[in-house]
């Protein structure tokens, strides 16, 4: 691998975020890493021996022009073929903050190196077969990851487990195709000819493990995004005030008067490492105005496009027609619910039973928005119905958007192939499909990957990963 190998230049960049801190960490990555690095770096101690690989050691880098330092380092050189990126390279340990990182990558500009650009060291890992692209991109769910369970996700992808998988699918499709050349190019052979009614049955298996893979996706993209919660209910139940509770801050105004809230407010936050992003949102109700009907709107459209939707009632009031309106456009809009009994402070009207009778959910649960603790019972329902739906299921989990997207497109050719096969069309002509559907599962790893592509998905990486 790695066409790009013949000549490439040395690199240069931050690998720590920008920002101040205790410390930060430059990479130099090329075949000038090494000379580079040695050019500037003083150890601390006299040196006896040359520097060696996956060392680390301490001194400082001075800029051989002026003789004046740099910086107070720990330098790290690691062979070609023994590294991040499969080049030389040099990690320097050094003090954070913009200007210490900026003079140190300055010097290196000024021996040659040229500034990475985003991706451009995971790049250089894929290009050299340090790393396939699944695990590359793993690299990256890691380092946006905003949940533990994201986190872990993409360190499963990262040793490996699905592209092992895609391409243990991809190999016994290739199989396949072999057989079926192998009938066509000399039909006059001994061979067994593969039948349709054989290619029929090898793509139905291969589109019930995709099937296996790609319900995990799902999955997959609420550790990555966020579960969104959208919290509905007529004016004055106390959305807000839930918002507010289960955030722990006063982000949404609250007041007493019906109709407070008008746009949708959106935070983010984390239950049993699962991320929630919730979506308050304006009381259901006939409008009274222009911003109010907007704001209504705007609800409706939230609860249709939420993976999850609280309803929310104020316990200590009978269900009013308002509230029975509300249940009604959830009903028809979203399948999972979450029934919140709210205001159990003050003396209840209204028992859990009447409220299911009224509409049915996943659980009813009470809460008190104004007291500390008051809405436990809705943060645990709201991480079990996720978790029971197999979120903490062990196996690959697909974080990555792309990957799910590629799966989708070679389970449709498939199918294609699968029903060409039914309807007795030739087998070399259902083999186009079969091929088709390989070579989508090829660019999950990026075996059938045009350059291009690769440029665009590193590119889409940080800046020094
Ligand atoms: N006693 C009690 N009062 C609550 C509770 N939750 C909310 N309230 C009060 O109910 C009133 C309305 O609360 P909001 O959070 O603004 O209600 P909302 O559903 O967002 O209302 P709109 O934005 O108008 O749709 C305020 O006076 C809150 O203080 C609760 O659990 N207990
Ligand atoms: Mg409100």
């Amino acid at each position: 691998m790695g066409d790009h190998g013949l000549n490439p230049d040395t690199i240069v960049q931050r690998a720590t975020p920008a920002g101040e801190g205790g410390l930060a960490v430059v990479r130099v990555s090329g075949p000038e890493a090494r000379s580079m690095a040695e050019a500037v770096f003083r150890r601390a101690t006299a040196p006896a021996r040359p520097l060696r690989w996956r060392h680390a050691y301490y001194g400082r880098l001075v800029d051989p022009a002026s003789g004046r330092d740099v910086d107070e380092v720990v330098l790290t050189l690691y062979a070609p073929g023994a590294s991040f990126t499969g080049e030389a390279m040099a990690e320097i340990g050094c003090h954070a903050g913009p200007i210490a990182v900026g003079r140190v990558i300055e010097l290196f500009q000024r021996l040659g190196a040229r500034p990475a650009e985003p991706g451009e060291f995971s790049k250089r890992a894929f290009l050299n077969g340090r790393l396939d692209l699944c695990q590359a991109e793993a690299i990256c769910d890691l380092v946006r990851a905003r949940s533990d369970e994201a986190a872990q996700a993409a360190l499963r992808q990262l040793d490996g487990g699905l592209s092992e998988r895609v391409r243990g699918l991809r190999d016994s499709l290739m199989g396949l195709l072999a057989e079926i050349e192998v009938t066509i190019d000399f039909p006059d052979d001994d061979l067994v000819p593969v039948t349709t009614d054989h290619a029929e049955r090898r793509c139905e298996e291969a589109m019930r493990a995709l099937d296996d893979l790609l319900s995990r996706a799902e999955v997959g993209r609420s550790l990555r995004e966020g579960v969104v919660v959208a919290i509905a209910g007529r004016p004055n139940v106390g959305k807000s005030s839930l918002l507010n509770g289960l955030l722990g801050r006063q982000r949404a105004i609250v007041t007493s008067e019906p109709g407070t809230t008008r746009d949708l407010i959106e935070e983010q936050i984390t239950l049993a490492g699962i991320p929630f992003r919730l979506v308050d949102t304006a009381g259901l109700r006939a409008a009274s105005g222009e911003v109010e009907a907007m704001g209504v709107d705007l609800a409706l459209r939230a609860i249709e496009t939420a993976d999850i939707c609280l309803v929310v009632l104020d316990a200590s009031m009978p269900i009013e027609a308002e509230d029975r309106r509300v249940m009604d456009q959830v009903r028809e809009r979203c399948a999972r619910r979450v029934g919140v009994l709210n205001k159990r402070d003050l003396p209840a009207r209204l028992t859990a039973e009447q409220a299911s009778a009224a509409l049915a959910c996943s659980a009813w649960v009470h809460t008190s928005a104004i007291e500390p603790g008051g809405t436990t019972e809705l943060e645990r329902a709201l991480a079990e119905l996720v978790a029971g739906g197999g979120i903490s299921a062990e196996g690959e989990l697909l974080t990555n958007a792309r990957h799910a997207h590629l799966m989708r497109m070679a389970r449709a050719e498939l199918d294609s192939a699968a029903a060409a096969a039914r309807e007795g069309v030739p087998v070399d002509l259902v083999s186009i499909r079969i091929r088709a559907a390989a070579e989508h599962l090829g660019e999950i790893t990026g075996e059938t990957l045009v350059p291009e592509l690769v440029d665009r998905i590193f590119s889409t990486f940080c800046l020094g990963k």
